[in-house]
This record gives structure tokens, sequence and C-alpha cells, in this order.
């Protein structure tokens, strides 16, 4: 079967609807037809600053909520990133093939490094694309389920494989992004023109870890547009274009079914709909990330089972390039 590899860092308390919709569902559904590698990829969230004990915790939290949302440790590979030492020395590797001027380029740390209240700028936050190129070349995926905001640093991957697959021979599978139609960017709630993340305020952020209530209050406060029909138009109505997808992910009806749904009705009954569908889907998701918070031990051994599969795949990639870059193999 071909290969997948994903990634999702460990860097807030719960994942948000823009991290599932745009890719996680993507991760369940590939596991049916792929050979899958996912992880928790701590070492792309020290390129911030973060506190030790929170992220060790956050760590095993992500863990958990990825099985609850239907990662299967019988059939895919979950592991930490950290835990796999050849990340990191295929990221040495991939740096020193990386133009200056090309990792300039990368829009998503242009915003990072200049977002109010960054704080000092580090060199892995420059590096990271690099980093995440290493990542998926290891395993030699085919496909790589990402949200759109990744796209760029997918061809930066892309590049990266060819200039070393023609300097030292064939070696790395060529990826392909894996990103999905409508739900590709999830727009924050409370500005509908960015989107959905966890540094914006958490108002506009629907976290899958969030109790009915609170989900329920921050879709009634979402920012809609002017006029009162619930119609898309993604330019002329984000907000309620954002809520109209929202549901449609949920129920499973298209926009244009929900469209005719609530033909006469106001955004109010919009926001209610969405709220019921959202807080039904989540409830199983809190509920068995909860028991599988309760004993970590196990977690731990799901993990450290999935390390294992991954080096298996890791180690011999990172072996051959080792060869080919002219490595001086150890006795
Ligand atoms: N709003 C979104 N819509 C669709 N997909 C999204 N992703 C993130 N936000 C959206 C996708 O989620 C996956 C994991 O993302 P990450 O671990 O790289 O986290 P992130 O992109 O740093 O998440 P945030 O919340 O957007 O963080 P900040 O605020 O730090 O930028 C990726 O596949 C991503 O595409």
């Amino acid at each position: 079967a071909p290969r997948v590899l994903s990634g999702i860092q460990p860097t807030a308390d719960s994942f948000h609807l823009g991290n599932l919709l745009g890719a996680l569902r993507q991760w369940v559904a590939l596991q049916d037809d792929h050979e899958a590698f996912y992880c928790v990829v701590d070492l792309h969230a020290i390129t911030v600053e973060q506190d030790p004990a929170v992220l060790r915790r956050r760590t095993l939290v992500s863990a958990a909520q990825l099985l609850a949302l239907g990662v299967d440790p019988e059939r895919s590979a979950l592991f930490v990133q950290s835990h796999v030492p050849e990340h990191a020395q295929l990221g040495w590797v991939m740096q020193c093939l990386t133009g200056f001027g090309e990792a300039s380029r990368m829009t998503q740390f242009k915003d990072k490094s200049t977002r109010e209240g960054a704080g000092p700028t580090s060199v892995g936050l420059f590096t990271y694309p690099v980093l995440q190129a290493a990542d998926i070349l290891l395993y030699q995926a085919a496909r790589v389920p990402v949200g759109e905001d990744q796209r760029q640093h997918l061809e930066l991957t892309r590049d990266l494989a060819t200039r070393f697959n023609s300097r030292y021979g064939p070696t790395f599978t060529m990826p392909e992004p894996y990103i999905p139609q409508g739900t590709a960017k999830v727009l924050d709630l409370q500005s509908p023109d960015k989107k959905m993340s966890k540094s914006l305020p958490d108002a506009g952020c629907i976290n899958l870890l969030d109790d009915a209530r609170a989900t329920a209050k921050k879709i009634r406060s979402a920012v809609t547009d002017t006029g009162r029909e619930v119609v898309a138009d993604p330019v002329g109505k984000p907000g309620v274009t954002n809520l109209l997808t929202i549901h449609s992910a949920f129920s499973g009806q298209s926009v244009a079914e929900l469209e005719q749904h609530f033909a006469g009705s106001g955004y109010g009954d919009l926001k209610k709909e969405v709220a019921a569908v959202v807080t039904e889907a989540l409830a199983p998701v809190q509920a068995r990330t909860a028991e599988l918070l309760a004993d970590t031990a196990e977690l731990e051994r799901v993990l450290a089972a999935g390390a294992a599969r991954a080096r298996g795949v890791a180690a011999p990639t990172l072996a051959t390039v080792y060869e080919r870059v002219g490595f001086l193999p150890p006795l």
C-alpha cells in the first residue's frame, strides 16, 4: 500500500475544528488504503518557547485525541517525533540542501515571526519547513494530508526531494499534498478573513475538547455578515459560508441542500443547528479522550510501539542517505 505521513503540533490543550476538518479526518480515512505514519511533532513545537511540563502533558493529550478521533494503532504507526531520532538527523542533511533564499520565501515563517507578541524568533522557526520535509521523506510518503496553509511547505519538500534525487540518485518518493475540498481552510469565527487558529483569540476557535456550552456560545457569537439570507458566498458572506461549510462537514448534507433547508430562516437558526451538529459529533471524542488519559501507561505503550514501527522504516532511509552523501560508515 502507498505510504502516508502527517504530523500535528502539541502546542495547545486541544486540537481545533480547523485541524480536524483540514487534516485529521483525512488521517483517519486514509488508513483504509494506506500504510500510515502519524506523529505528534514535538520537535516542531519547540520552534517557539514551550514550558517543559506543559509540552509533555500536551504531547499525551494530543496522542489521546488522535486515538479518540479514530487513528487506529493496529493499522497505523502513531508516535512522537522526538522518539525517532532519524527526523532530526535527516533534517540536518536537508538543511544543507536548502537555499537560504528558498527558505526565506516561506510565508508561514513571515507570518509567525512578525505576529503580535511573537517574542524573539528562533532559527528553528526559520528552518521548520525543512525539518518537515525530512519528516515526510523519511517514510517515502506518497501522500500528505494537510490543510491549505501547508501547501507551500509541501512544494518545498518536493523541490528538496527532486534536488536530492538528481544529485545523489533516486532515493525519495515524490510526495503529493492531500488537501480536502471545501474544508481546506476553516475560518476563524470572529475574524472570518483568517484561518481558524490557536494563536487568535479563543472566542473564534472551536476546540475539540471545549464543553458543549462553550462551543454553542462561540458559534452563537460568530461574526456573520450583512444581509439575512443563509446562502454561501465566500467573498460577500465569508462568516455564513464558513458556518455552512462546518455544518456540511458534520451533517453530510451538501451546502446546496443546506441553502434549501435554511430558505426563509435566519442566521440564528443556522447557528443553532451548527452548534447541535458540532457538539453531538464532539461528545464521543471528548469522552474517549478522557478515558485514554485516565491510564497514560497504555497510551505510552501505544506510542512506544508506534515509534518502533516508524524507526523500522526511517532508519533504513537515513542509512541510504548517509551513504549517498558520502559519510564514512562507522565500524
Ligand atoms: N483553519 C484551518 N483550516 C484547515 N486546516 C487547518 N490546519 C490548521 N488550521 C487549519 C491544519 O491542521 C494541521 C495541523 O496543524 P499544525 O500542527 O501545523 O498547527 P498549526 O497550523 O500551527 O495550527 P494553528 O492553530 O494554525 O497554529 P498557529 O496559530 O500557530 O498557526 C495542518 O495540516 C494544518 O494545515
